[in-house]
C-alpha cells in the first residue's frame, strides 16, 4: 500500500525508532538479574526513543502540534494538526524483557484521528491506517474477527495498577464477561490490543482508564478494519473519559452492554 507522505512518515520514523528500542531491549533482558533491575535504564529508553520520533516529525512537519507521554503539549503553527505519540506502549513489560511493546505514532487533525501507526519491532509487525485507505500489518490488509457469538469471542482489557480507583470496577467487568465468553487476556500494551482487534485476533478490549497516547493510532486502525470504537461513559468523548470499547462491530453492544452494566 502507497499510502500520503505523512503516513510514510510515520512509518519510517516508527521504524527508526524501534530499531533503538530492540537494542535496548536486549540490555534489559540482561539486566533483569541486577538487584537494581533496569527502571532508569528503560526510562532512558523511552526518553530516547521520544527524542527520535519528536525530531523526526518535527523537523518534516514543523507547523505541528505534539503530545508525547513523555515530552507533554506542545502547540504548533498550524491548529488542526497534533502528532499524539507513545515512544514504547507497553513500558512494563519492557522493564521485564517480555517482548510485547510497540512504538505508536497517530496523526490528528480537526480533533479527529486520520493515521495510525503501531511497530511491534519485537516481532517486526507494522501495523497501519488512514482514513479512507483500509488498514495493514505489513503487506496484509486486516479486517476484524468475523465471530458473532460472545461464547466463540475473546476479549483483552487493561487492569489498572494496584490503587487506582477503577481497579474494583474493571475486578467486576471479569465476573461479568469471564462466564460468557471464551475467554480473557492482559497483555499489558493497549496499542497492541487495539491493532489485534483490527487483524481479528480477538474480538474486543476496553480500558477504563486509558491515556490518549495508548491508543490515538489504534482507534483509526481498528475503524479501517471495519471495527468500531466508543467510550466506556455512552455519549462520552474517548479521550476525555480517557476510557475505550472496541471490538469487531458485531459484539460492541453485547460487550458495551455489560461494561456499561458496571
Ligand atoms: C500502558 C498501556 C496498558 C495499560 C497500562 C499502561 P504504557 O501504557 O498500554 O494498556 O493498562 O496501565 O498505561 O504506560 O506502557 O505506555
Amino acid at each position: 500500500m502507497q499510502g500520503t507522505a505523512n503516513l510514510n512518515l510515520m512509518i519510517k520514523t516508527a521504524r527508526k525508532a524501534g530499531r533503538a528500542l530492540v537494542k535496548d531491549f536486549r540490555e534489559v533482558e540482561n539486566l533483569q538479574v541486577s538487584s537494581k533491575g533496569p527502571g532508569d535504564f528503560v526510562t532512558r529508553a523511552d526518553r530516547e526513543a521520544e527524542q527520535i520520533i519528536k525530531e523526526d516529525l518535527q523537523a518534516a512537519r514543523p507547523s505541528y502540534g505534539w503530545l508525547g507521554e513523555e515530552t507533554g503539549e506542545e502547540a504548533g503553527a498550524d491548529p488542526t494538526r497534533r502528532w499524539i505519540v507513545d515512544p514504547l506502549d507497553g513500558t512494563t513489560n519492557f522493564l521485564h524483557g517480555m517482548p510485547h511493546w510497540a512504538v505508536s505514532i497517530a496523526l490528528e487533525h480537526k480533533g479527529e484521528i486520520i493515521a495510525g501507526v503501531i511497530f511491534d519491532a519485537a516481532k517486526d509487525e507494522m501495523f497501519f491506517a488512514e482514513k479512507g485507505f483500509g488498514a495493514f500489518m505489513n503487506e496484509t490488509r486486516l479486517r476484524v474477527s468475523g465471530r458473532r457469538n460472545m461464547i466463540e469471542s475473546v476479549f483483552a482489557c487493561g487492569v489498572p495498577f494496584a490503587g487506582k480507583s477503577t481497579l474494583p470496577a474493571t475486578l467486576k467487568d471479569f465476573a461479568k464477561l469471564m462466564p460468557v465468553c471464551a475467554g480473557v487476556r492482559r497483555w499489558g500494551a493497549a496499542s497492541l490490543d487495539l491493532a489485534y482487534v483490527a487483524a481479528g485476533r480477538y474480538e474486543g478490549y476496553w480500558e477504563r482508564e486509558i491515556n490518549p497516547w495508548d491508543i490515538a493510532a489504534g482507534l483509526v486502525i481498528v475503524k479501517e478494519a471495519g471495527g468500531f470504537v466508543g467510550p466506556v461513559r455512552e455519549g462520552r468523548d474517548i479521550f476525555e473519559s480517557k476510557s475505550v470499547i472496541a471490538t469487531n462491530g458485531e459484539m460492541f453492544d453485547p460487550l458495551a452492554k455489560i461494561i456499561r452494566s458496571v
